[in-house]
């Protein structure tokens, strides 16, 4: 199983992603735009692991309260191009304590600097337009395992169990 720890993102934050990349589109941009279901935040990509169940084990240990999420920006890697996130210490702890956890217990993960992002494009064409994102926030609540399979039509991603923040 391929799996990643994830937020997945609220109907409104998704609609102002998909009106960022109709916009996009409208300029002429081509490419592998991410479907609306499949717009979500990594948070840690585990790749190819056999259970899910020590993952969720080990998730269950790690505690967050609410937090907000906001878009900001945009930018590419290469051809992949992301909305970008409002700088957020809660959403840094968070990823920090979960990466932790997975270390401490064994769990391999990608260990790349953690660069909050969200995948709009996969081989884009073209010159990144000057678009700003129209202002959008959500409340992160929940924290998920996903599992990532290809399907016919693009990858198909699946919620195997879920973190959810401490009450107040
Ligand atoms: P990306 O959108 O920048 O490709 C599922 O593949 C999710 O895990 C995607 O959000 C992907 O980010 C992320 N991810 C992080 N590191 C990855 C890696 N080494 N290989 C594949 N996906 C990775």
């Amino acid at each position: 199983m391929r799996l990643f720890i994830a937020i997945n993102l609220s109907d409104a934050m998704k609609a102002s992603l998909i009106n960022i990349q109709n916009a996009l589109y409208d300029r002429g941009v081509r490419g592998n735009y991410t479907s609306e279901e499949n717009l979500h935040l990594t948070l840690a990509f585990i790749g190819e692991y056999p259970n899910a169940q020590p993952v969720l084990d080990v998730l269950s240990a790690v505690t967050f309260r609410p937090f907000e999420l906001s878009l900001e920006g945009m930018g590419r890697f290469g051809d992949l191009w992301w909305a970008g996130m409002r700088e957020s210490v809660p959403l840094t702890a968070v990823v920090r304590r979960i990466r932790r956890a997975l270390a401490e217990n064994g769990i391999p993960f990608d260990k790349k600097r953690f660069s909050p992002h969200i995948t709009l494009i996969r081989k884009a064409s073209g010159d990144l337009p000057g678009i700003a994102p129209e202002p959008a926030s959500m409340t992160v609540n929940t924290l998920s395992l996903m599992r990532s399979d290809r399907g016919r039509n693009g990858m198909i991603y699946t919620e195997l169990g879920a973190l959810e923040a401490d009450g107040e």
